[in-house]
């Protein structure tokens, strides 16, 4: 483990950088892919410095799974500085209108550019970025209506750049998924590691789901508990050790294991078993 602060900056991602870099003249919009859980944590601030010239357009995914009077809320902060936003879930059809129609929007400087200078229909060419595993690659797929691009549900899928044509006006640059060598505050990178942005095998995943539950316990109190049929007050280590015996996770000498506990706990939280959830406010 990297630490106990969660970090997870590999070879890779410093070479993904460079090459984002090199593709960044063929780019008018700088699509920046945020997860609607943790809207603060999952920006990585790697990307104002890269699209500093750029169209910006944010796109809140996997408000699916979140809070929605947060997410309104987080939207409301975004666009209040400058930055167009646009809250969806990837999967969802109705996505790739939302994100065509917001892209000729922010970009209609550039198209009106381009008109007066006699070029018509020339697409726009969008470069979507943002950290790992938050739906970089499920949201071109849904906008092209085909998977040209693979897809997973663990981070560090996209590993090379990949312009993906469509005929809708607009072309699309996936990327692969970017952290940062070093999070300011240490609560980012459990937030991080908590919704599945980093690579699970660097952490102690026994520890993340233990802070994850206090973050959890303080913003939805008794969300916990109840899910696993623990007492009101309980500690971190008894949720878990709950949500063990709930499940059946029990060792051969009939004590939890805690080990394949906490990674349920982790697995209900990210895939929404837990409810709706968002772990940071404007
Ligand atoms: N619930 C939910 N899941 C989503 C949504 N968008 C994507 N996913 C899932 O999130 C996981 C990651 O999706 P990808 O599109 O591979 O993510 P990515 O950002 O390209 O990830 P990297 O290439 O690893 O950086 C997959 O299991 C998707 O099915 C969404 O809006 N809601
Ligand atoms: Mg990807």
């Amino acid at each position: 483990m990297a630490g106990n602060d969660y970090g997870w900056y590999p070879g890779h991602m410093t070479k993904s950088i460079r090459a984002i870099r090199e593709e960044l003249k063929l780019v008018d919009l700088c699509i920046e892919v945020i997860d609607a859980r943790v809207p603060l944590s999952s920006r990585n601030p790697d990307i104002d410095g890269l699209a500093k010239d750029k169209f910006r357009l944010i796109v809140m995914n996997k408000s699916d799974l979140a809070d929605e009077s947060k997410t309104k809320a987080w939207s409301d902060h975004f666009r209040s500085v400058g930055i167009e936003t646009l809250s969806l879930c990837a999967k969802d059809k109705k996505a790739s209108d939302a994100v065509k129609k917001a892209a000729v929007s922010v970009c209609r400087e550039k198209i009106e550019r381009d008109k007066k200078r006699g070029i018509v229909g020339r697409p726009i060419r969008a470069m979507v970025c943002g950290i790992p595993n938050v739906g970089k690659s499920t949201l071109i797929n849904t906008i092209t209506g085909k998977a040209p691009v693979r897809t997973g549900n663990k981070p560090g899928v996209t590993r090379n750049n990949q312009w993906v044509r469509t005929n809708a006006g607009i072309d699309l640059l996936d990327t692969p998924g970017l952290l940062w060598p070093k999070y300011e505050d240490k609560t980012v990178g459990m937030k991080l590691a908590s919704i599945g942005s980093v690579n699970d095998q660097v952490i102690n995943l026994v520890q993340l789901a233990g802070e994850s539950i206090i973050l959890i316990e303080k913003l939805y109190p008794g969300r916990l508990s109840e899910k696993y049929n623990a007492p009101e007050d309980a500690e971190p280590a008894e949720i878990i050790r709950c949500a063990g015996v709930r499940n059946g996770l029990i060792l051969k000498g009939g004590e939890v294991d805690v080990q394949r506990a906490s990674e349920l706990v982790l697995s209900d939280l990210r895939s929404g078993k837990l409810g709706k959830i968002t772990l940071e406010e404007p």
